[in-house]
């Protein structure tokens, strides 16, 4: 292993940033412009987000690799898979309902809900449990935000999501030895869902999701690895007791609940110490395509104290 080296921003890097930044304002301009009118119910929809402060400097990984090396097993388990295989999926319309410890259990129209909630894009870094990362741009809002509509009573601690299943249009589902126990299901403490680096995303680099990244809403906890940010979800249940989650009963001495990302806790068939940045690898100009992996993904000073006092080796 290479000794830690501070993480060197290249100009390139940079300027590919602030283009895209620009890119991005020409759109919003585009938008107040009213040209946007029909775009706004096609497929390839511009959302109207504001550019948010939580946003990382790292170079922005290049939309073709994002939509298309995907991890959504419930269109296959290689890589290019989801891409290819769930255009049968249909993300509209689409309901998300909200129940469980809740005083005002609610089911929300996705559409009104996106009118509704304030859009924001935020640039964050993406790290999957197998050691490869991106850096994208979602548009989403924070979970904490549609949480608090539904009163949360005092006695709930938990919050678990459940993927939608429809055998019919997602053909990894079924079959004899189902790779997991479906419906895809996740959870989080209920201050790790609160807190305001947790989002639902309903797009990336300014479009809706495409149905490979979890049409139409999908859940990202950046300081997580990836398979916390389950996809297309259609109901969210406050609980009092840790919930059951799809990769824990599938291999539970390598996919614990918390899956804080953590170079120093090793999966027990891989190094987590470093990352394959997607995108990055070692072209022309060189370079390894990796970097060194940083606890909490690098949030550590937004989210380490909710984890105070825990051992994270045990609580893997
Ligand atoms: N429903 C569902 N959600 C899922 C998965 C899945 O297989 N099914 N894969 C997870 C994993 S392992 C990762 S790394 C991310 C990948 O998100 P991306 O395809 O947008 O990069 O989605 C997560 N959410
Ligand atoms: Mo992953």
């Amino acid at each position: 292993m290479p000794a830690y080296r501070a993480p060197f921003i290249k100009s390139s890097e940079i300027t590919s940033r602030s283009l895209y930044m620009k890119r991005r304002q020409f759109m919003t301009g585009a938008i107040a412009a009213g040209l946007s009118g029909s775009l706004a119910s096609s497929a390839n929809a511009a959302l109207n987000a504001k550019q948010s402060s939580y946003i990382v400097n790292d170079k922005i990984t290049p939309k073709e690799d994002a939509t298309t090396y995907n991890n959504y097993y419930e269109f296959g388990t290689s890589k290019s898979d989801p891409a290819a295989y769930s255009g049968d999926f249909k993300p509209q319309p689409w309901k998300i309902r909200i129940d469980g410890m809740v005083k005002k259990p609610m089911e929300f129209d996705l559409q009104d809900l996106m009118a509704r909630m304030p859009l924001e894009e935020r640039i964050y870094r993406f790290r999957c449990v197998e050691a490869w990362s991106m850096v994208v741009p979602w548009t989403g809002f924070m979970l904490s935000e549609l949480l608090k509509q539904v009163e949360p009573l005092g006695s709930a601690k938990f919050v678990a999501f459940q993927t939608v299943l429809r055998p019919e249009e997602m053909p990894g589902v079924g079959g004899f030895a189902p790779v997991l126990d479906w419906p895809y299901r996740e959870g989080l403490r209920l201050d790790e869902a609160m807190h305001p680096l947790t989002i639902m995303a309903v797009g990336i680099y300014g479009d809706v999701l495409p149905n490979q990244n979890g049409a139409p809403i999908r859940l990202v906890v950046p300081w997580k690895y990836g398979f916390k940010s389950i996809k297309s979800i259609e109901r969210i249940t406050l609980v009092d007791s840790q919930p059951v989650t799809a990769w824990n009963v599938s291999a539970p001495g390598e996919y614990g609940f918390y899956s804080n990302v953590n170079p120093e806790r090793d999966h027990p068939r891989w190094s987590q110490a470093q990352e394959r940045v997607l995108g990055a690898g070692g072209g022309f100009f060189g370079g390894t395509g990796k970097r060194d992996t940083e606890k909490f993904n690098g949030y550590g000073d937004e989210v380490a104290s909710l984890y105070a006092g825990m051992d994270l080796q045990v609580n893997y």
